[in-house]
């Protein structure tokens, strides 16, 4: 556990707009760390060793006809993953989050040291408490893995998806050139459940009510939606996006593959959490931390490259 050089912390209003990162500022509203604080970090390391669709509800403007089984190109791997073509990428999605059944074969394989969420998680629950770097790692364990079992092409391979391929998974097609933070928030007015706020009932696992009935310190939730669950919930739980895959907004944050600037001190993450402010569910919105850092609402999906 490395935590280096907090540079300063303090209490703040309860703006959702005040954590910083290296400097940089950002919302917050996601973190047990930074719940109704603000903090100026710098290099913000390891901390934490204690310590899932673009989601589209009926008649979404998001929504469409769902990749479903028997499909072309629909593929499982050996612990059970769905992948499924992203119209637009050369990569096959995986339909879910990597789950906590995913994540603990390799943790246990590995001997990897995996610090368990500070609340109840079922086994297809997605895997939180994952740096960047143990996202890394499990695609390489299971890309050996299944090369060593002949059930994966030598030219294939799993890895993180990048930030541009994530954008097309949840069809955002026009965003500015450049690196994330410079297509951070650009495009305005679109959610996992499409157009329009508050969101459907059941477009999603969001800070909802019963997150607000559980943590009467909640920093933020969204008034008049309720989905049922305080923390993570199981992976397809909720309905699919029009590429099948689900979970692409709320549930957990996923790394991306990016830098997320050129100081290169950050890596990216996309799709909001359920228990981030309702604004950072924009599907343009980045988050960054460094690829180190762990969080009980931080998770991965991999993608499957290389595939026919
Ligand atoms: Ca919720």
């Amino acid at each position: 556990m490395t935590n280096d050089e907090i540079l300063k912390t303090k209490k703040c209003p309860n703006s959702p707009n005040t954590v910083g990162a290296n400097g940089a500022t950002f919302g917050i509203g996601d973190s047990s760390f930074f719940r109704h604080s603000c903090f100026v970090i710098r290099h913000f390391f390891l901390v934490v060793a204690v310590a899932g669709p673009m989601i589209c509800g009926p008649g979404s403007a998001q929504s469409g006809p769902a990749v479903g089984a028997g499909a072309g190109g629909r593929r499982t791997n050996s612990l059970g993953q769905v992948f499924v073509p992203v119209p637009g990428t050369s990569v096959l999605f995986c339909v879910w989050d990597t789950r906590v059944q995913d994540y603990m074969a390799f943790a246990s394989k590995t001997h990897r040291e995996w610090p368990k969420a500070d609340f109840a998680q079922e086994p297809t629950h997605p895997a939180v408490n994952v740096s960047w770097d143990d996202a890394q790692a499990f695609c390489a364990w299971l890309t050996e893995k299944e090369h060593k079992k002949g059930s994966l092409k030598k030219s294939e391979t799993y890895r993180l998806p990048t930030d541009a391929e994530w954008s097309l998974a949840v069809g955002l097609t026009n965003e500015p050139p450049g690196m994330p933070a410079d297509k951070n928030q650009k495009v305005r007015g679109i959610y996992p459940w499409g157009r329009g706020w508050p969101p459907p009932k059941g477009s999603g696992n969001f800070a909802d009510q019963t997150l607000s009935a559980k943590k009467k310190d909640a920093y933020s939730v969204i008034e008049g939606y309720d989905d049922g669950y305080a923390d993570t919930s199981p992976v397809g739980a909720f309905a699919p996006n029009r590429y099948g895959l689900f979970d692409m907004g709320g549930n957990v944050w996923q790394w991306c593959d990016d830098w997320y600037d050129a100081n290169q001190h950050d890596r990216v993450l996309r799709g909001g959490s359920c228990v981030c402010v309702p604004r950072m569910l924009l599907l343009s919105w980045r988050n960054h931390f460094s690829p180190a850092q762990i969080y009980n609402y931080i998770g991965f999906r991999c993608v499957l490259a290389g595939a026919p």
